[in-house]
């Protein structure tokens, strides 16, 4: 998709917040600072759409991009966050399961992990939970930037075993720093929004 257009809609506190155009919803989900803000900015050519940080977030909100006036990129903070008190991290809990299991335009969830390092236990339960709501998954393994190519075929092995990969799911190879993986994110999503 060629974006032109792209504004941050609104950081949703609460599901009476999201938007109810009906449009189309592709989510990302993935640990805080593990560069889903970064996968946005680079699938829209805009440097500072979405917010990125070299610092774990605090907010706990969904982050609602609209994207050419056709869909929205949902940037679902990330899980595994170290400071906040156990009451927020419920109820973030509670939100976010809401949302993944209930949300009717919710089209398929990005599950971004970090290609340098094996997958954690956080990325595995996000992963498993999106496969048992059925939840249609591609998986994104990004800053392969940092990876030297000679490496890479050990590291999708190592990622997909770490996270118990199901190779009926897509699996993208990408970096926000060299546009790895750009196109084949676009055709998947794509694919996504076309379907009914
Ligand atoms: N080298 C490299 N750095 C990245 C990549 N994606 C994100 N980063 C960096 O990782 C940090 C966190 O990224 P961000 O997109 O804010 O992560 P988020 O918390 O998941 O939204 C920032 O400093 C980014 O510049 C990548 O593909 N390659
Ligand atoms: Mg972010």
């Amino acid at each position: 998709m060629k974006v032109n257009k792209a504004d941050i809609v609104i950081s949703a506190v609460s599901p009476a917040q999201y938007p109810n155009t009906g449009l189309p919803e592709i989510a990302l989900a993935g640990r805080s600072n593990v560069g889903k803000s970064s996968f946005i900015n680079t699938l829209i050519n805009r440097k500072g759409l979405a917010r990125t940080s070299s610092k774990p977030g605090k907010t706990q909100t969904l982050n609602y991009y609209i994207i050419e006036d056709q869909f929205y990129f949902v940037d679902v903070p990330g899980y595994g966050y170290a400071k906040v008190s156990k009451t927020e991290r419920a109820k973030w809990g509670e939100m976010l399961e809401t949302y993944f299991t209930q949300r009717e335009p919710l089209k398929a969830t990005l599950c971004v992990i970090d290609f340098r390092h094996p997958a954690t236990v956080d990325d595995k339960q996000m992963y498993e939970f999106l496969k048992h709501f059925n939840i249609p998954v591609i998986v994104v393994a990004t800053k392969a930037d940092k990876i030297s190519k000679s490496k890479w075929n050990k590291h999708v092995k190592i990622a997909k075993e770490s996270l118990g990969f199901d190779p009926a799911d897509d699996f993208v190879l990408f970096s926000s720093e060299t546009g790895e993986g750009k196109e084949e994110a676009w055709s998947l999503i794509e694919g996504y929004l076309k379907k009914k």
